[in-house]
């Protein structure tokens, strides 16, 4: 196929994607919210179009049932040690609820329940992490980009941080809180999902009760488990390290694509 050809395929297929998750719903800043005037605006446009034309293929590889994995070990933080988890931990997390602010028109504060009640997505997908293993499960969760369309993004929003529960470990400023980010191309890909289940049981404490990122064309330290916020920010550059992620403070690439 042409090059030209392989082009218009592409575009047409993140169009139909952007398409696919109603970018044209409310619109707290009177000019569109959405995805698509978020990306028209931005002066990055040529970046975020490379992105899209240089992407080899816009969804990652999905596989069946036969394929899961007997065994999907955990890694990093098994079970968040404190105090505040441990709490929610003991109320079947009734009381967990996710935080949807920074750059957004309507800061959001999301039980479990409320996050079932939107449109899920199930997909079984191959999770690589940089330590040599991989393992194929199944996920299933709420768009990240339906969340961040409820909350409405402000022009400036470039970036979704992700604020987890757990230390993994103490820094020497003190502070070795698991965070993570993506930009608003991943952000909206149609596998980015919000995943409170895998394996079609409630998601398990090791594997990042009660809710975790799933970002499938990215390695296994990018997918942020016990996510307990989301910040919608211009920059990451003065959060923690300023690298935007736990592991890519410590020498990790921030785009980890596999
Ligand atoms: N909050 C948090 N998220 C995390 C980690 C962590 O330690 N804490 N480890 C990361 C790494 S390196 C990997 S490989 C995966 C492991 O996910 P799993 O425990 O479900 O296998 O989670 C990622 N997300
Ligand atoms: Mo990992």
């Amino acid at each position: 196929m042409s090059a030209i050809l392989t082009r218009r395929r592409l575009l047409a297929g993140a169009a139909l994607a952007a398409g696919g998750i109603g970018l044209a719903a409310c619109d707290p800043f009177g000019q569109g919210a959405g995805v698509t005037d978020v990306l028209a605006r931005a002066e990055t446009l040529t970046i975020w179009a490379q992105r899209l034309l240089l992407s080899n293929g816009a969804l990652a590889r999905e596989f069946t049932e036969a394929d899961l994995s007997p065994v999907f070990r955990s890694n990093g933080t098994a079970k968040p040690d404190s105090e505040d988890y441990a709490r929610l931990l003991e109320t079947k997390f009734a009381d967990w609820r996710l935080t949807v602010d920074g750059l957004v028109a309507r800061k959001l504060s999301l039980s479990l329940d409320d996050l079932k009640k939107l449109p899920a997505r199930t997909q079984i997908t191959r999770h690589d992490c940089v330590e040599g293993w991989s393992a194929i499960g199944k996920w299933t969760g709420v768009p990240l980009g339906l969340v961040l369309q409820a909350a409405g993004l402000a022009p400036q929003a470039r970036y979704a941080v992700f604020h987890c529960a757990d230390d993994l470990e103490q820094s020497l400023d003190g502070s070795g809180r698991y965070y993570e980010s993506v930009d608003l191309i991943d952000a909206f890909h149609p596998q980015t999902i919000l995943a409170y289940a895998m394996n079609g049981q409630p998601l398990p404490v090791d594997h990042g009760a009660p809710l975790r990122l799933r970002v499938e064309r990215q390695l296994g330290y990018k997918q942020a488990k016990y996510v307990m916020r989301i910040e919608i920010v211009d920059s990451f550059a003065a959060i923690a390290g300023g690298k935007g992620g736990f592991w890519e403070d410590r020498g990790y690439e921030w785009y980890a694509g596999i």
